[in-house]
């Protein structure tokens, strides 16, 4: 059966479910978006997930037509009509179509989109013996050009840093910011391992602000283990005992070696081994 997609309240084969070609959304990537996972029925993080959604939206003066209650509950409803416990959510919301040109104010027809279906980033065995990435030349965004926070449309900084990537052989890239530290990897989160002691880069490098990495810093600390969020470089991504990245579509996955060094032994280590099992039992047991 063909996917049913929830579009502006209504759920239609995705045949049909279709925008204008003036959208905002395709026309200047004027829109903002969220990835959402579901384990066994049940939305992972749903609260977070939508104040993001939200705060993003606020960030660039577009108003969610619908309230975070619908929104939830729509969810719910695109994940059972597809029939997809297990599935990936992606949320989009578009400033819609207006006249051509760049004023916003333009357009007053926001569109919602709900896609439920599957996502599965990396093969297994790349779980299991960790991935090998690339330093892009590509920085994150400057703050102050677009904010890293906000889940915007434009993911074309990201993208021209995973080119780099797949070019150079590697899965993914790891991006610097505009002082030249660790910010993150293209769609995920970065972590080391150092001494036991976990280390991440803080809000204020320029990134994303993460459910999983929230969520892993959480059953990080269960562990009794700190997680330290300061500057980073890559001079510490190559001297750490361990990496690993974190995210909706990613998961928790090891990272074994970076720019042709291996990190640490060049296996994943015990730490993210012992964070990745925590992670898989807390989304199945939430
Ligand atoms: N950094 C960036 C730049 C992201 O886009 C994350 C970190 C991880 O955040 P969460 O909240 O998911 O732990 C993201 C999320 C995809 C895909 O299709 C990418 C993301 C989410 C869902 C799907 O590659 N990025």
């Amino acid at each position: 059966m063909s996917r049913q997609i929830w579009i502006n309240g209504k759920l239609l084969p995705k045949e049909q479910a279709t925008i204008s070609v003036f959208d905002r959304g395709l026309l200047y990537g004027d829109g903002i978006f969220e990835g959402i996972r579901s384990y066994n029925g049940k939305v992972f993080r749903m609260r977070e997930h939508l104040d993001r959604l939200w705060d993003s939206a606020r960030a660039v003066a577009l108003e969610i037509p619908i309230s975070k209650e619908e929104m939830d509950k729509a969810i719910y409803e695109t994940l059972q009509v597809n029939d997809l416990p297990d599935g990936y959510i992606r949320l989009i919301v578009t400033r819609g179509a207006g006249t051509l040109g760049l004023d916003p104010f333009s357009a007053s027809n926001p569109q919602v989109i709900i896609i439920a279906d599957t996502i599965s980033l990396y093969p297994a065995e790349f779980y299991e013996n960790g991935l090998e990435i690339v330093t892009a030349s590509t920085i994150r965004n400057h703050p102050a050009a677009l904010n890293a926070r906000i889940k915007s449309l434009n993911y074309l900084n990201n993208i021209m840093a995973k080119v780099e990537a797949i070019t150079a052989g590697a899965k993914e890239a790891l991006m610097l910011n505009h002082t030249g530290e660790v910010a993150e990897c293209t769609g995920d989160n970065i972590f080391l391992v150092k001494n036991n002691t976990l280390y991440t880069p803080p809000m204020s490098a320029g990134i994303l602000g993460g459910v999983t990495r929230d969520a892993v810093m959480e059953l990080a600390a269960a562990t009794g283990r700190e997680t330290r969020e300061t500057a980073l470089t890559r001079h510490d991504v190559y001297v750490a005992d361990e990496c690993f990245l974190t995210g909706t579509a990613a998961e928790v996955i090891p990272v074994v070696k970076i720019d042709s060094r291996a990190i640490g032994v060049g296996k994943p280590g015990p730490v993210t081994l012992d964070i990745k099992e925590r992670f898989h039992k807390l989304v199945r047991e939430q």
